[in-house]
């Protein structure tokens, strides 16, 4: 029995090719779940195609909404000779009914529960044509199949310490995908980062978190970043804007090896803030980390204004209805000024 797991793909911009910088960890960490006895392949579409004539007996297709229908196509050349097809992540955990129409099976929701039973059920030839995932405690899973990762990948060392976000954004999927806010065990998150063999100096060192919102339960952030002390990494995040008020927090991020983090501003106008449910993330806090200078200033400029390349790492959502277009995020002044004294990323 083979299974080969494929990250469905098409470039935004045509007429753009785009490097292959990071992947996302879905297919490496499925892969690590498939039972020894199965053969396992992955593959990311951005750097191989689709192989629709693959030995693979089961093939498992992920994707989010914006690829939905690519991945629909795929499936039927691959159905149409003679292989099954599974089909599962954000999109089809939100139209599921959708996605069976085009799937032999689906499964819906966190696969850790049911991949197994999927692999299972296909090499006896009785796949159920939809699976309900649980969202289960993260103690336990095995680290990810990095070494199936195709190797143009500039980035190689993804991984994932939270799953969920407690907030509640309006225009967020996250509370969809991942019912409840869960953390792993350091002591594993760390395995997994250390899990990595070879790969060029940069691969080495930096570390991706695919998480949603890393640093937003304190004391769990706090005990990561100071077990990651010691591995002497770069790390890259996704966070929210209260991180950049806790100055222990910050303290530790710098000693840890923060490079950048991606922080979601949306808007600075507050009606769409409160139609968004985002009113932890204010004008008013943002100027006042930005205004404030020190470490949070400078976390929040490094997520504005990019460091070593790394440029705009800042999620702004376009006007909404009745809010000014182009409306600077913070005062740029205040910017200029905690730009050029940044520490990020640390020298180590
Ligand atoms: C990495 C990532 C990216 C990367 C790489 C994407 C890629 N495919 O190569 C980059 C930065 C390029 C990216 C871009 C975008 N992304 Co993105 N991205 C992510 C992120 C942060 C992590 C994905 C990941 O590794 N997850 C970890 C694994 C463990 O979780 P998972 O993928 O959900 O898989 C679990 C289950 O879903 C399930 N599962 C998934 N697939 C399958 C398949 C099978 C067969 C089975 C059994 C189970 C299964 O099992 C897994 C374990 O439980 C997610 C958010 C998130 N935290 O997941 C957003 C996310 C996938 N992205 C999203 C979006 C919207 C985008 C963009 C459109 C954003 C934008 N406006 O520009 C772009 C699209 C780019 C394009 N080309 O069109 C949305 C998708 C929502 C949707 N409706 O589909 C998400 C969910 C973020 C969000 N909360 O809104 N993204
Ligand atoms: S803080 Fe970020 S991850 Fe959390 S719900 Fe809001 S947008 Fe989603």
């Amino acid at each position: 029995m083979k299974v080969e797991i494929v990250q469905v793909w098409r470039n935004r911009y045509e007429e753009r090719r785009l490097s292959a910088m990071v992947p996302p960890l879905t297919s490496l960490h499925l892969a690590a779940l498939v039972p020894n006895d199965v053969e396992v392949a992955v593959r990311h579409e951005k750097v191989s195609p689709v192989d629709y004539d693959t030995d693979a007996d089961l093939v498992a297709l992920s994707f989010f909404t914006g690829v939905a229908a690519r991945a629909y196509a795929h499936s039927r050349e691959l159905r149409r000779r003679g292989k099954k097809v599974v089909m599962g992540g954000p999109h089809v955990t939100m139209l599921p009914d959708e996605a069976a129409a085009h799937a032999d099976a689906v499964v819906v929701g966190e696969g850790e529960s049911v991949w197994r039973r999927v692999i299972e059920d296909a090499a006896r030839g009785r796949l159920a044509p939809r699976y309900q995932g649980e969202a289960r405690p993260l103690a336990g899973l095995p680290p990810p199949r990095y070494d199936l990762l195709e190797p143009r990948f500039a980035v190689r060392r993804v991984v994932m310490a939270t799953r969920g976000c407690p907030y509640r954004c309006s225009f967020c999927t996250t509370a969809v995908l991942f019912p409840r806010f869960r953390t792993r065990p350091v002591e594993e998150v760390v395995r997994d980062i250390e899990s990595l063999p070879g790969g060029n100096w940069l691969q080495r060192k930096l570390v991706w978190f695919w998480d949603d919102n890393l640093l937003v339960d304190r004391r769990y952030g706090k005990a990561l970043l100071r077990a990651m002390v010691p591995l002497r990494k770069w790390w890259v995040t996704q966070t929210s804007l209260d991180c950049a008020e806790d100055e222990e927090l910050l303290d530790l991020m710098r000693a840890s090896g923060c490079a950048a983090i991606f922080i979601g501003i949306e808007t600075l106008d507050a009606a769409s803030l409160r139609q968004a449910n985002k009113m932890f993330a204010p004008r008013a806090r943002v100027a006042r980390v930005a205004q404030r200078g020190g470490p949070g200033a400078l976390a929040l400029a490094a997520a504005m204004n990019g460091y070593y390349g790394l440029r705009q790492l800042l999620g702004r959502i376009p006007a909404a209805p009745g809010e000014e277009e182009n409306e600077p995020p913070v005062p740029s002044r205040s910017i200029e000024e905690v730009k050029g004294a940044s520490e990020f990323p640390p020298r180590l």
